[in-house]
């Protein structure tokens, strides 16, 4: 009867905490969204966003053409993972994308078209497939395509995190357009060795801040490395593009190009950082806690935060992997954390195939 007592009054003080917007931290059911392994294929997304694009004139579209990526474990926000916002933009000859800024940082790697300009804080950039253009926060950008064919690219931003600390800023030019239309070319590659880190080394903390990372470059520093072994059994042959944070090229992201060779296999491992990826060239798969996603030229997919992931070079050419990561900012908060699977030779098990028709939301 005493007992009956207590369970009803201590019904009664969880009743007034909840009305009080308290609750015992005993009763707290986690309610973290889980990000999940997911793949977008080239063929779906282009068709989308040209076919979008057809439609729809630039003054209509909110300042630019893209179509973003959502984590199916976060429908209610523009995030592939919880810090990582990803996209395919296009730009039909003639257009403009007037200039804005903001508080998220941006990146963009091309992924097919000539003709495109991308002008940053007055800096006129020609940019090519494979180049990769940085918009660290509050730069002004726009961009504009002089040529006569459609530009797509990828678009990366670490929006989601910015809105999780409320701190998302936004500023439309005053004079709609940027003065600065004629390329100065600044493309900085004149080191371009300094600007292309190998994953495998520790990062130095005092590299240049560049906007353009060239394609051009990247590619033989890829060779030159395979030919170095300076690799690792989870990355391959993997090149950072370097910049002032901490070895970074934004104070938020982190951006890779990786190399994997005929028939190589990583070992598999899983880090506190989440990942999205864009098939540049090339196909294999990859298993991503136990599952494996098969990827072509033009995919997109994500390794979420702490899945054991390994990639496979499945064909006799190279393939090329770029992908952006929330390493700065897990290092900034001292939050890195790594482990390799040790059990298999490193490998898991494959227990199922992802199917994008099966499992789209
Ligand atoms: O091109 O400036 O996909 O500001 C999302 C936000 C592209 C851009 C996006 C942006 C941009
Ligand atoms: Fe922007």
């Amino acid at each position: 009867m005493e007992d009956k007592d207590a369970a009803v009054e201590l019904e009664a003080v969880y009743t007034e905490m909840l009305q009080n917007n308290l609750e015992g931290l005993w009763r707290m059911t986690r309610d973290v969204p889980e990000v999940k392994p997911y793949l977008w294929r080239w063929d779906v997304m282009s068709r989308l966003v040209n076919q979008a694009g057809s439609f729809l004139p630039m003054e209509e579209l909110a300042e630019r053409r893209a179509v973003f990526l959502f984590n199916p474990a976060l429908k209610h926000m523009a995030g592939a993972t919880q810090t990582l916002y990803a996209a395919i933009q296009m730009i039909q000859p003639g257009e403009v994308a007037r200039a804005h800024r903001h508080t998220p940082s941006a990146l963009r790697f091309i992924i097919e078209g000539e003709g495109a300009m991308m002008n940053v804080e007055n800096e006129v950039v020609p940019v090519h497939e494979g180049d990769l253009v940085l918009t660290p926060n509050w730069l002004w950008h726009e961009h504009r395509n002089e040529g006569v064919e459609n530009v797509t690219w990828l678009d990366g931003l670490d929006s989601p995190f910015v809105f999780g600390l409320n701190a998302a800023v936004y500023e439309m030019h005053p004079d709609v357009y940027l003065r600065e239309t004629k390329s100065r070319d600044i493309t900085s590659a004149g080191n371009a060795e300094s600007l292309l880190r190998p994953v495998a080394l520790e990062p130095e903390a005092t590299a240049p801040q560049h906007l353009v990372y060239r394609w051009t470059d990247v590619e033989p520093a890829l060779a030159r490395l395979a030919a170095m072994e300076t690799t690792s059994p989870h990355d391959g042959v993997a090149i950072e593009y370097a910049g002032p944070n901490n070895g970074h090229a934004l104070r938020t992201m982190g951006c890779w190009m990786q190399m994997l060779r005929p028939a190589e296999h990583t070992e598999a491992h899983r880090h506190t950082h989440s990942s999205v990826y864009h098939v540049y060239r090339g196909s294999g798969h990859t298993v991503i806690d136990g599952q494996r996603f098969d990827w072509k030229q033009g995919d997109c997919f994500v390794v979420p935060s702490w899945a054991w992931h390994e990639h496979v070079n499945d064909s006799d050419a190279h393939a090329y992997l770029f992908s952006m990561n929330d390493i700065p900012i897990m290092e900034a908060f001292d939050l890195q954390r790594e482990e390799a699977l040790t059990a298999s030779g490193g490998h898991q098990e494959v227990t199922s195939t992802f199917d994008p028709a099966k499992a789209a939301s």
